[in-house]
């Protein structure tokens, strides 16, 4: 059927039968799992039209900005400062990982036990589904995890790629070289978009960042309350879209479902009955339409109350701190805030511990569950000292290992739901 967008699509040299398949999937799987809820607020319908329009206005959007002459960047990782990017007349957009696409493909240039998030996003460039690769005047990888790094040597045969090395470890050396790989990003941004970070820039784009995060972090502090107002899968899907909405008017539609929410929770009014068991979900990222997990936990009678994720707190507890003037300061400023960044490719990862802790605290969970996507090894060793050490603070833990196919629904049901009924006890 011919889409309003199937024009800009065919340009963007899409598989239009296989995207349209795709879109339909994607239009049932969300109203199973988000329209059904009850006691929805009102301002998640901004949230429900983000969605709907995902493919298709916000990619008009992108393609509209391109022809003013900003540049878009893809990323896969929180570590790409997106305070860089704005200042330099870009626009930053995380890219699809979080569905499986052209399985066979994939599995002929990556080794099979890679973790399905990589898999993913090859995935969706080879089976040419994703819009949003499509419109890349760039994309940035990482050298965070094994699988990431090597696949990006794949990777960049088709698309224009960049990489960043982030280091292992954070002593002064590390963060000598973090500095250094900021300021090679900065450079490689100047000479794309050919406009020269000035500081007033840096300034602006700080705060425009910043507060994106504190909405975030307010939304965070609304959902704590019990009973808590909000579910955690609309939680998830605003953390989600906030790596893909302009970032402006995502900080003020997200402040206006902050005062609704606000005022229920000042009503004592839960979007859950009062005792349901809550719960923290830590762990692998959650990238758009992964949203497996949180489905089958809140549908087995328990609420999310927290994310200790990329898609999530890692991303937003931390701020740029703002009193710098000078380029040099506020480079600084955002060298030290992505530092900070407690993921488990880093050795040691004390902070992530001790944050975990203090998130099970603070939002009075009743358990944690633990997600390792298939085949990551830094989130599954992890788990392992994480679960030993929430054990000796008397805060019970699941550990859920699982990619993004549907064959394990049922069993991974059975699970949670005995998971849910043990913590209610
Ligand atoms: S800062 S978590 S976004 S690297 S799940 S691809 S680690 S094998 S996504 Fe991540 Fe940046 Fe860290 Fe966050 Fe590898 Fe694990 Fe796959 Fe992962």
């Amino acid at each position: 059927m011919k889409d309003k967008y199937t024009e800009m699509w065919e340009k963007l040299n899409l598989d239009i039968e296989a995207h349209d398949a795709l879109l339909e999937v994607l239009g049932k799987f969300y109203g199973d799992i988000y329209l059904s809820q009850e006691n929805r607020v009102r301002g998640m319908e901004y949230l429900d039209f983000v969605i709907s329009e995902i493919h298709g206005l916000r990619i008009k959007e992108l393609e509209d900005a391109k022809k003013k002459g900003y540049k878009i960047i893809g990323t896969f990782c929180i570590f790409v400062p997106e305070e860089l990017t704005i200042a330099a007349n870009a626009i930053q957009v995380g890219l699809c990982a979080g569905a499986e696409a052209a399985k066979e493909e994939v599995e002929k240039i990556v080794p099979r036990n890679t973790c399905p998030l990589i898999k993913s996003f090859i995935g969706f460039k080879l089976a040419r589904l994703c819009p949003f690769t499509e419109s890349c005047d760039l994309i940035v990888g990482e050298t965070t995890c094994d699988g990431k790094k090597k696949v990006y040597e794949s990777f960049r045969e088709y698309v224009p790629m960049y990489i960043m090395e982030v280091p292992q470890q954070k002593k002064i050396n590390d963060r000598e070289l973090w500095k250094s790989e900021v300021l090679r990003y900065k450079d490689k941004l100047e000479e794309l978009t050919q406009h020269k970070i000035t500081p007033e820039d840096l300034k602006k784009a700080i705060k425009i960042v910043n507060n994106k995060r504190r909405v975030l972090q307010r939304l965070n502090k609304i959902r704590s309350f019990i009973p808590t107002p909000i579910s955690g899968r609309d939680v998830l899907l605003v953390n989600q879209i906030s790596f893909y909405d302009d970032p402006v008017r995502f900080t003020e539609k997200i402040s206006t479902l902050c005062d609704e929410l606000e005022e229920k929770v000042k009503e004592k009014e839960g979007v859950v009955p009062q005792n349901t068991p809550r719960l923290l979900l830590c762990g692998c990222p959650m990238a758009v339409p992964n949203w497996k997990l949180p489905y089958i936990i809140e549908s087995s009678g328990a609420v999310v109350v927290g994310e200790e994720s990329c898609i999530g707190t890692r991303n937003t507890r931390d701020l740029v701190e703002e009193s710098g003037e000078t380029l040099e300061e506020m480079i600084e400023a955002i060298v030290d805030r992505y530092l900070k960044i407690d993921c488990a490719c880093f050795t040691p990862n004390e902070e992530r511990i001790n944050n975990i802790i203090s998130m099970a605290k603070e939002l009075q969970v009743d358990g944690v569950i633990h997600y390792n996507l298939l085949f990551c090894q830094p989130y599954a060793h992890e788990s392992i000292k994480i679960d030993k050490i929430l054990r000796e603070q008397n805060i019970p833990m699941l550990t859920i290992e699982t990619d993004y196919g549907m064959e394990d629904v049922e069993q991974l049901k059975t699970r949670v739901e005995a998971f849910v009924e043990m913590i209610s006890a």
